[in-house]
C-alpha cells in the first residue's frame, strides 16, 4: 500500500517550508492541508497537542511534530535518496548544532527585528548580521552547508533567507554587503526546484508580514 504523507501547513511559515523542501528532495508526494491560524482544526489539536503548531507531518496516521525533528524523519524513512544529514556521527552532530542555531539565534533575532522599531530593532539587526557572518564562516567556500550537496543546515536556513528581503526592507539595509557569500549561498539555492517550487514568493511574504506587523502595533 502507497504511503499517506500529510502535511499540516501554513503557506508563510518558513518551519513548513522546512519540510517541504526535504519532501521535494526526497520525491516523496503529499497533501498539503492549509492551517487556519485563528480557528486551528480538531485535526492539528489532535495530532500536535503539545505545541498546536504547524508544521505537524502525518505519516500513514502518524504525527511527526517539530520541523526539525520532521526533516531528520524524513530522511530517515525516505533514505532511498538525496541523504540531507552526512553519515559521520561527529559531521551530523556540527550539522544539528548549526541547525540549532538557526533555530535559536536568527529565528528569534529576525523575530525580534519584525516585531521591534528604533534603538531595539538597531541592536537587533546587529545581532542578526553577527550571527549571519558566523553561519557564513561555518559555509567558508563550500556550495552547500552540507559540502559538495545541499543537505539538513541548508535546508534548515532557506526559509529565513527567503525573508531577508522583508528584513532588508526593516532594518534598511542589504545583507549582500555584509555576507556575500551567505547571499551567493542562497541564490544557488534557489536554483534548485526543491527549494524555489517550495518558498513563498518574497514579495508576497513582505505584504503578508508588514501587514501582520501593523496590525500587532494597532492592538
Ligand atoms: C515552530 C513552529 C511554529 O512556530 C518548529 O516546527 O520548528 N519550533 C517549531 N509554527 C507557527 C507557524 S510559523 O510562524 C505556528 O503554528 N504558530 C501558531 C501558534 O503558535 O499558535
Amino acid at each position: 500500500m502507497a504511503d499517506e504523507v500529510i502535511l499540516l501547513d501554513f503557506w508563510v511559515s518558513p518551519f513548513a517550508t522546512r519540510v517541504k523542501i526535504a519532501l521535494a528532495e526526497k520525491g516523496v508526494e503529499y497533501e498539503s492541508r492549509e492551517e487556519d491560524q485563528s480557528n486551528k482544526s480538531p485535526l492539528l489539536l489532535k495530532m500536535n497537542p503539545v505545541h498546536k503548531q504547524v508544521p505537524v507531518l502525518i505519516h500513514n496516521g502518524k504525527p511527526v511534530c517539530e520541523s526539525l525533528i520532521i526533516v531528520q524523519y524524513i530522511d530517515e524513512v525516505w533514505n532511498h535518496k538525496s541523504p540531507l544529514l552526512p553519515c559521520d556521527p561527529h559531521q551530523r552532530a556540527q550539522a544539528r548544532f548549526w541547525a540549532d542555531f538557526v533555530d535559536k539565534k536568527i529565528c528569534s533575532v529576525s523575530k525580534l527585528m519584525w516585531s521591534s522599531t528604533g534603538e531595539a530593532q538597531e541592536a537587533a539587526k546587529n545581532d542578526l548580521i553577527g550571527c549571519l557572518k558566523l553561519l557564513e564562516g561555518e559555509l567558508g567556500d563550500e556550495p552547500y552547508f552540507g559540502g559538495d550537496t545541499f543537505g539538513f543546515v541548508d535546508v534548515a536556513l532557506i526559509p529565513f533567507y527567503n525573508a531577508f528581503y522583508t528584513i532588508e526592507q526593516l532594518g534598511n539595509f542589504r545583507i549582500v554587503a555584509e555576507c556575500p557569500k551567505l547571499v551567493a549561498w542562497g541564490h544557488r539555492c534557489m536554483e534548485k526546484e526543491s527549494v524555489s517550487k517550495s518558498l513563498p514568493d518574497q514579495h508576497k511574504l513582505y505584504d503578508f508580514l508588514l501587514g501582520s506587523k501593523k496590525k500587532l502595533e494597532a492592538k
